[in-house]
């Protein structure tokens, strides 16, 4: 399998990832900033397909018609030169001072005036790009104080948000879906929509819902401490994956950004399986970006960005070779056999069988034999692991 990205692969970055000039809450910059035409051509020549942004990436908040054109020009002459395409956008609401209690659900009713104008302005320039995803990350959407955030209301505001932009698109007829990326916190004490499953509880109170999915990030869920790839498991399951940013964390602690895979690497594979595989049992693969939302960190220089650009791209591909290694050996499928995984896409009733019928059946429960059941015998789960493990580690196959 090649190791070597190519645009097939629909690898995508965002602008300010590669872009990320080493800024922390602890000190300033240790590199200088990036010009978006350098970052397209880079990605191009790395095996990218894709780049995606915030409005504020391409042009600083607050710019003037003018200089805002002349970015999106200078973009747009980039991606015809190197073919690269920008499958997402989405909007900063959150670093102006002017979203410091959020964009959709500022207390402030005139900030969420002007957050929503300013969305819907990007919703243009996003499907006059070609865009078919629009992220929402809420960072700012949130509270320290509980007494300072009624969250029933905030949840209106962000319904009430969330499907004017569902009216809007229905009518300009722009091919774009919504994914609402979820975090715990950081910026805010507490954010709203913490989590995947908080978003796609959410996603169903909306007058839309078909129009809206969610972007979960590795890091996020795993500073709540969830498995990850189980979250993304039940999103394909929901048919809500629309979109999904890749990158790596080291357990419960500020969100590190770091490339996918330098983090919990197991967790990584049992992903990349899902994704390209659908998982145990198959089922429903994703077909989207493989979006990588990472920070070069502030140690590295511009080679280094490039580099860890990379190595998010190779980590993938080394994965998906290996979780199809894995699918492959004889063992691993006689282990997923004895360890009854496939079992578990049998109906629990048979067809056609009623409650009536069911408890009729004595086999079931009177005649179950429920203490020795078992009698000793394991399900074997730990040596499937261990098989997994080894994969990972190239110790097979
Ligand atoms: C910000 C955040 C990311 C989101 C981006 C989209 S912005 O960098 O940390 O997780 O995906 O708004
Ligand atoms: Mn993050
Ligand atoms: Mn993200």
């Amino acid at each position: 399998m090649p190791l070597t990205p190519t645009p097939a692969d629909k690898f995508s970055f965002g602008l300010w990832t590669v872009g990320y000039n080493g800024t922390d809450p602890f000190g300033g910059p240790t590199r200088a900033d990036l010009d978006v035409v350098h970052v397209v051509e880079k990605l191009a020549e790395a095996g990218a397909y894709g780049l995606t942004f915030h409005d504020d990436d391409l042009f600083p908040f607050g710019s003037t018609d003018e200089v805002r054109d002349s970015q999106i020009s200078r973009l747009r002459g980039a991606l015809d030169a190197t073919g690269l395409v920008v499958p997402m956008v989405t909007t900063n609401l959150f670093s102006a001072p002017v979203f410091k209690d959020g964009g959709f659900t500022s207390n402030d009713r005139d900030v969420r005036r002007f957050a929503l104008r300013k969305v819907l302005r990007n919703l243009d320039l996003a499907a006059s790009l070609g865009a078919e995803t629009f992220v929402m990350w809420g960072g700012r959407e949130g509270a320290e104080y509980d007494s300072a955030k009624d969250i029933r209301q905030a949840l209106e505001r962000y319904r009430e948000a969330v499907n004017l932009l569902g009216d809007y698109v229905t009518d300009k007829g722009y091919n774009i879906r919504f994914a609402i990326e979820p975090k715990p916190n950081e910026p805010r004490g507490d954010i709203l929509l913490p989590t995947v499953g908080h978003a796609l509880a959410f996603i169903e109170t909306l007058e839309r819902p078909e129009l809206v999915g969610v972007n979960p990030e590795v890091g996020h869920e795993q500073m709540a401490g969830l498995n990850f790839a189980a979250g993304i498991a039940q999103a394909l399951y929901q048919g809500k994956l629309f979109h999904i940013d890749l990158n790596g964390q080291r357990g419960i602690k500020y969100d590190q950004d770091l490339v996918f895979g330098h983090g919990d690497l197991q967790n990584a594979f049992a992903l990349v399986d899902l994704l390209e595989n659908g998982g145990p049992n198959g089922g429903q693969t994703y077909t989207g970006p493989r979006h990588f939302d990472y920070k070069p960190s502030r140690t590295e220089d511009e080679t280094g960005v490039w580099e860890s650009a990379a190595a998010n791209m190779r980590t993938y591909l080394l994965l998906k070779e290996r979780a199809a290694a894995f699918r492959a050996d004889p063992e691993v499928q006689e282990a997923l056999a004895a360890s009854r995984v496939d079992e578990l896409s049998t109906n629990t009733l048979g067809e056609g069988e009623t409650y009536d019928d069911f408890l009729a059946d004595r086999s079931a429960y009177e005649d179950f034999d429920a203490n020795a059941y078992f009698n000793g015998k394991g399900f074997g789960f730990v040596r499937l692991q261990q098989l997994a493990l080894e994969h990972l580690m190239g110790a097979r196959g």
